[in-house]
């Protein structure tokens, strides 16, 4: 693994939070093992192994029933780790996947029928060299039909370039945390009025109220990303997801403790019946139904 690698955090507390039942980690990614796995040559890090038994592991002791699994850059386009992961979990696990244009349709089915419900395109030039957005559309239009939707992960700055692109997507389109905002900038700032105004006119656009580890300026308890993660549950709550993000990758500053992490979550969802919709019904509806 990369010298300056943190590795995930060892013995995460067990939340003070009771998670409803049935709740879904709907972010959380598998590295490895690379010696089964091998670890993508295009790759921009290379982590530390986080295979599918810790994960699973993690999930029992904080308390949720479903894990959503995403694929990482440092895997590339070879989604064989993931589709291990889901062939392990049976119904306790979906995939979101990154695909080679050249993947035929055999192999489409053959991930559908192991749990995977969606693609997603990463644009954020540390992590890749990012794929052309024509590519990304044809397919968006192959995986349609499956009932399959798009993930995106873009930075605060790329969204008005991307608009577009997103507006013309065929399925729904979920977006890695939040936009990634600039939170030293504060919850009025016109990037992340924007990213709302984007999400408000966009029925078919999805948000992920993930990551304050990583997107606080001030660090641990993530005061500064309440606003913007209250914010976003307010306004859509039909359209919003929650994950861990473990094994968080690429974490420089500190490695969270995922149960203060879903500590978190009734500070951004303090109403039991928004707190069901974040951890069960959103992501059922998007992933088993
Ligand atoms: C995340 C965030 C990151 C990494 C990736 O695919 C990836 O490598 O998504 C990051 O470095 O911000 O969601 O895992």
């Amino acid at each position: 693994m990369d010298p300056d690698w943190l590795c995930f955090h060892p013995n995460p507390r067990k939340p003070r939070f009771r998670l409803p039942a049935g709740a879904v980690d709907a972010h959380c990614h598998v590295f490895g093992p690379a010696a089964r796995f091998p670890f993508a040559p295009e790759r921009k890090y290379t982590p530390c192994d986080a295979g599918k038994e810790a994960l699973f592991a993690l999930r029992d002791h904080l308390g949720f029933a479903r894990n959503v699994i995403v694929q990482a850059s440092c895997h590339g386009r070879d989604n064989r780790a993931l589709l291990d992961a889901l062939r392990t979990a049976g119904d306790r696990a979906r995939g979101v996947v990154s695909l080679d244009p050249a993947t035929s349709d055999a192999d489409l089915r053959a991930m559908d029928e192991a749990g995977v419900r969606g693609v997603r395109f990463n644009f954020l030039r540390r992590l890749v060299d990012a794929p052309p957005t024509e590519e990304c559309l044809s397919i968006a239009r192959r995986i349609a039909p499956l009932g399959w939707h798009v993930v995106v992960y873009f930075e605060a700055a790329d969204l008005p370039g991307l608009e577009p692109f997103l507006k013309s997507l065929p399925t729904p389109v979920v977006v890695d945390h939040m936009g990634r905002p600039e939170i030293g900038k504060g919850p009025d700032h016109p990037g992340f009025r924007a990213f709302l105004r984007f999400v408000e006119n966009n029925d078919h656009v999805w948000t992920k109220v993930t990551c304050p580890e990583r997107l606080t300026v001030q660090g641990p308890p993530y005061d500064d990303v309440v606003p913007f993660a209250c914010a976003v549950v307010e306004r859509f709550p039909d359209r919003v997801l929650w994950g861990t993000d473990w094994p968080h990758p690429n974490m420089k500053s500190h490695m969270p403790d995922d149960g203060d992490l879903v500590d978190f979550i009734p500070r951004i969802a303090p109403s039991p019946v928004v707190q069901r919709k974040l951890l069960v019904d959103n992501p059922m509806r998007l992933y088993w139904s």
